[in-house]
């Protein structure tokens, strides 16, 4: 009875597994086939729901249902899938101005204001999804939530210079006061924290994670202070940037703009 028991609960867990995947991939799909037309220039997030739209996209141009489409990846892993795709990459540098970006996120509050990151890759997120006319937001229903905080921990993105001396000074702001800040840990900068080495992003800095007992109470406050620390290269609040966010659930898709 044991064996049968852990083979029944192995099965459901893996049903779940490919539930949580299928919904990764009904929201990343649909990102791309309602906001994608043949002439953008597309922002390509990152995360494994962001993975999905990234996979349609390439799909789309292989069959000749998108035409003329450029672009800009924001992180290495997404570089190297959308390569492997035969997506046509370009950068920020010729093309600073996108007509849509769909990435995915940790977090997203009733005012769809965002805490991402987990991936380590905030920083191209932000850069290339700030210079976005349409900002899509592809999530499971696990990253909604009340306030932002609690659910996940805030990443920031620091200079590794005197990087505890940084830790410090973010821990300590008005609105920060009383988090813990940890360092990530990871073999590579975009793994989620593992291993024993310090984590260290695409552009060569490391990531703090602040972890909040109670939901953020003002998130663009929070965002300006952490922004206003020297050291401070960004930090995984996105507020006042999302369009739409389409969101998987066990009961279908929404869409909440
Ligand atoms: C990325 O999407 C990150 O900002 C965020 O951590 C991640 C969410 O990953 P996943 O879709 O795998 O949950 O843009």
């Amino acid at each position: 009875p044991v064996k049968v028991a852990q083979q029944s609960r192995f099965a459901t867990s893996s049903m779940l597994m490919a539930t949580q995947d299928e919904l990764k991939q009904q929201v990343g799909y649909k990102a791309v086939d309602d906001y994608v037309k043949s002439g953008m220039v597309v922002g390509l997030g990152t995360g494994s729901t962001a993975y999905f739209a990234v996979e349609r996209l390439g799909q789309k141009l292989a069959s000749g249902e998108l035409k003329d489409i450029v672009a800009i990846p924001t992180s290495v892993r997404t570089k190297e899938q959308a390569e492997e795709l035969k997506i046509p990459l370009v950068t920020l540098d010729t093309h600073s101005k996108l007509d849509v970006a769909i990435d995915g996120a940790d977090e997203v509050d009733p005012d769809l204001n965002l805490v991402k990151g987990g991936g380590g890759a905030l920083l191209r997120e932000k850069m290339v999804e700030v210079c976005a006319d349409k900002f899509i937001v592809i999530v499971d229903e696990s990253k909604l939530c009340d306030g932002l905080g609690p659910g996940f921990p805030l990443p920031v993105e620091i200079t590794p210079f005197c990087h505890e001396h940084t830790l410090r000074l973010i821990a300590n702001l008005p609105t920060t006061k009383g988090c813990e800040a940890i360092l990530r840990m990871g073999s590579s900068s975009t793994n989620k924290p593992d291993g024993d080495e310090i984590a260290v992003t695409d552009n060569g800095n490391y990531i703090v994670d602040l972890h909040f007992k109670e939901p953020i109470k003002d998130a663009p406050k929070m965002a300006m202070e952490l922004k206003n620390t020297v050291g401070v290269v960004d930090h995984g609040l996105f507020c006042g940037m999302t369009t739409a966010v389409i969101i998987a659930g066990s009961d279908g898709i929404t869409v909440k703009e």
